[in-house]
């Protein structure tokens, strides 16, 4: 810069040459977004979605973005990763291009779609780092305001960290909560109920949450007057805005192209949000998108001629160039080599992404190539895989599935052939299976040394004073013991704090450890897991009560969009090792009685599903979970509180191992395969069988997810030859998953001598009173009849048909 020109810019220089960095960041991610969509459109890549039109405020966030903080975001946000050093523009390529390498693509290994960002969290054995170290940023999910629950969770983690003295001495966690986490969300995701139910949390809650709106006046190709009253969401939630008198949130507006402006209102928030505890909604107008949506179609389609020269007029790198020329006083020439300069690195570092993805690539298709060469010389069949062979080598853009392809193709022209070509392609796809498998199929569940399934097994010990009582004392002593031996415990959920839940498992509890350990929340469902996920992934041990079953499916989109893949989505980078406590089955209500376990099944892998028969198992199951660094989901029968359970001696410490079912009752002419409530059902028609000369095996699977992992029941239908499947799900629903796993997975099918039976519900849901409930679920009469027609099937003259 000239001395005269330096004279007359109001800035210091080491301002200035901030300015020019910012500058220079944000016209390399601009450039990163328009390179992108090229790619896709070259095939190079399946789909794009780009963060172009709000660089300069993610710029500004960034600035007030310190280590230890937390970011729930979107995929607009490329810039903001940039800026606060999390994301290089290589990784970003890389991850365009799904480059399943976790050094290439350090968020997901390729997992994700692009624009899904994430940090690592944990270290290569799984344990958390230094979070108070690093800037943090959960992982990114694709339903649009999903991140809101955990954004929540996340914040009031700090809450709890500062206000919380037994909190103190994980200094690797927080710093004494001065956390803010920081979400983002577009303008016409404000919509949807996850977000509105978390900002109404964050200001009950106090947190510190810091939510920015990236507002572009569109959702797609849909114009805010379809989405927000008052067409804005700071104007539609200015009841929010905190009073002298009244607590609540501080709301900020800012327009999206005023660099000045936007950073002093991030100071502003930052001072309110980490300093006070104040949840700050950051509301960016006037927001734009260069280059439409995404790359599955053109903004031209649906914007007007008007709207897009307001856009380019009101583009924000436009407007910070022009900002810099008049106001910084630095020199046109000056400004475009800068420009110059970032476009070529964004380029360069796509180049450099691209051949390390291609090569990666190219090495298994090369491979293949060689040993099909090799085949088309050994093989009589040389002609059709020589033909296999073409179609490998031309493709331009190679993927894995094309190698694959080719060696799957050619190993069934080598069948009857004993070359060396055919050895060496069947080794080939051996390693390859195993290649892929921890690509694209790996980390499901914790690997770490502290997976639900490496827990240690105690047995509960009990003595002649073991007192018999009531099974949901037998729950508040394991939370009691909980409670005070893990200070990282806590839990939370509607009723939960001041009466210690509906049923009293945390009677007296919040009295002894205080409201931040046992304590009410609102009635937010979704927000409730939200809650858990955010202080999970912030290394504590949260139990979220979801009262009951039923009311599960409000949660089931953040269980099954955020908890469940979490780990799997983030190749073992983050992990939540939430307990989801709930109460189900049996108890005479239409939404009170619910068992929809082949829901839970069917959208919750990833998280370890259990449904103990009896309150001492659930404890048993709370002990191994509370031991763990796994999600999971305990199912307590809601008609189990007041039966009477004798108090191991041991409540705190006695485990039960996830994936061993237990036998009930030996058997030799058929096994029954229950869990939950329907023990004691089909117990109870166990012993009206046994009268009729029919001895049943009954088992209890007690974890879904696992499901016997040792095939106890595989052993059990060698010696009964029959099988019977009895839940209160609807017909087709878990029945239908246990059958898969014992006639298919375990084979049970080569010892079957009678067709396999499923006992379940009806289809619609159960209808009131006792009477509503026997006609609805299956009872002991139910399990009679099924189990007697199967043996009057095998002998007809000693079992004849009853009616
Ligand atoms: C729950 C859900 N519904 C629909 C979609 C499809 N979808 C993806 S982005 C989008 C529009 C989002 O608009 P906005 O929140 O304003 O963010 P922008 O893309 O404009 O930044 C939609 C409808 C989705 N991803 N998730
Ligand atoms: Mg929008």
């Amino acid at each position: 810069m000239s001395a005269i020109k330096e004279l007359r810019t109001k800035f210091s220089q080491a301002k200035v040459k901030e300015i020019l960095s910012d500058y220079r960041l944000a016209v390399e991610s601009r450039e990163a977004s328009l390179i992108g969509r090229k790619e896709v459109f070259m095939g190079k890549a399946k789909f794009g979605i780009f963060g172009d039109g709000k660089e300069v405020a993610q710029i500004a966030m960034a600035k007030i973005f310190r280590k230890g903080d937390f970011r729930s975001g979107y995929y607009r946000d490329q810039t903001f990763m940039f800026a606060i050093g999390e994301l290089t523009v290589q990784q970003y390529f890389a991850q365009l291009y799904a480059h399943t390498s976790l050094e290439a693509d350090p968020a997901s290994a390729g997992r994700l779609m692009n624009g899904h960002y994430a940090t690592r969290f944990l270290d290569n054995d799984g344990k958390f780092i230094n979070l108070t170290e690093a800037k943090n940023s959960s992982a990114d999910i694709s339903p649009t305001a999903g991140q809101m629950p955990r954004l929540l969770g996340l914040a009031y983690a700090s809450k709890l960290f500062r206000q919380n003295p037994v909190l103190k001495e994980f200094s690797s966690l927080s710093n004494n909560g001065n956390e803010i986490a920081f979400g983002t969300i577009g303008n016409a995701s404000t919509s949807e109920g996850m977000f509105f139910e978390a900002v109404n949390a964050a200001g009950v809650l106090q947190v510190p949450m810091l939510i920015s709106i990236w507002d572009d006046d569109y959702g797609i190709s849909v114009p805010q007057e379809y989405h927000t009253t008052k067409l804005s969401i700071s104007k539609a939630l200015a009841g929010l805005q905190r009073t002298e008198s009244e607590k609540g949130f501080e709301i900020i507006t800012v327009k999206g192209w005023d660099y000045i402006g936007l950073i002093e209102a991030y100071q502003r928030a930052e001072t309110i949000c980490r300093e006070e505890h104040v949840p700050v909604l950051f509301h960016v107008q006037e927001m734009t998108q260069p280059q439409g949506h995404s790359t599955s179609g053109s903004h031209e389609r649906y914007k007007s001629k008007e709207r897009l020269g307001w856009e380019t007029e009101h583009d924000c790198i436009r407007r910070m160039r022009e900002w810099i020329i008049s106001e910084v006083m630095i020199l046109g020439d000056e400004v475009d080599a800068i420009e110059r300069e970032a476009k070529a690195s964004a380029r360069q570092a796509k180049e450099r992404a691209w051949k390390a993805f291609n090569g990666d690539v190219r090495r298994d298709q090369t491979k293949v190539t060689e040993i099909l060469d090799k085949a088309i010389q050994q093989s009589e069949r040389g002609a059709e895989i020589l033909d296999i062979k073409n179609d490998l080598v031309k493709a331009i853009n190679p993927t894995r599935l094309e190698t694959m392809r080719a060696a799957k193709k050619a190993i069934r022209y080598l069948v009857n052939n004993n070359v060396e070509a055919r050895d060496e392609l069947v080794e080939w796809l051996r390693n390859a299976e195993v290649d892929n498998f921890d690509r694209y199929s790996s980390h499901l569940h914790s690997i770490s040394e502290e997976s639900a399934l490496k827990v240690e097994r105690t047995d509960a010990v009990y003595s002649d004073t073991s007192p018999l009582v009531d099974g949901r004392e037998v729950l508040q002593a394991c939370f009691d013991a909980a409670l005070a031996r893990d200070p990282r415990v806590l839990a939370f959920g509607e009723d939960v704090g001041k009466i210690g839940d509906v049923n009293q498992g945390f009677a007296g509890l919040q009295t002894k450890y205080g409201e931040l350990r046992v304590t009410d929340t609102g009635i937010r469902e979704c927000t409730i897991v939200g809650q858990g996920i955010g202080v999970a992934l912030r290394g504590l041990k949260p139990i979220a009560e979801i009262q009951y079953l039923d009311y599960f499916i409000y949660a089931l989109p953040t269980m099954s969009d955020d908890l469940a893949c979490l780990y799997y989505r983030t190749k073992g980078g983050q992990k939540a090792p939430l307990i989801v406590r709930t109460r189900g089955h049996r108890l005479e209500g239409v939404w009170h009685a619910g068992s929809q376990v082949g829901m839970l099944l069917s959208s919750l892998r990833g998280v370890y599903i259990i449904s103990p028969r009896n309150m001492t198992q659930a404890a048993g199951f709370y002990n191994t979970m509370l031991r763990s660094d796994d999600p999971a989901v305990i199912i307590e029968c809601l008609n189990g509180y007041r039966l009477k359970e004798k108090l191991p001696d041991n409540i705190g410490e006695f485990t039960v191992p996830l994936g061993v079912p237990e036998i009930l009752r030996q058997g030799t002419d058929v096994t029954i395969v229950t869990y939950g409530s329907m023990c004691r059902i089909v117990m109870d028609a166990a012993d009206d069988l046994q009268r009729f000369g029919i001895s049943a095996e009954v088992i209890d699977a007690q974890t879904l997810l696992p499901f016997d992992i040792h095939h106890t029941i595989l052993e059990s239908v060698k010696k009964t030859n029959r099988i019977v499947f009895a839940d209160e799900d609807v017909p087709g629903g878990a029945t239908s998953f246990m059958m898969q796993k014992v006639l298919e997975e375990q084979g049970a099918y080569n010892f079957v001598d009678s067709g396999p039976v499923t006992v379940s519900a009806k289809e619609h849901r159960p209808a009131y009173a006792s009477d509503g409930d026997y006609f609805s679920k299956p009872n002991a009469e139910d399990v009679f009849e099924k189990v007697y027609a199967v043996m009057a099937e095998v002998d007809p003259a000693k079992f004849p048909t009853l009616y």
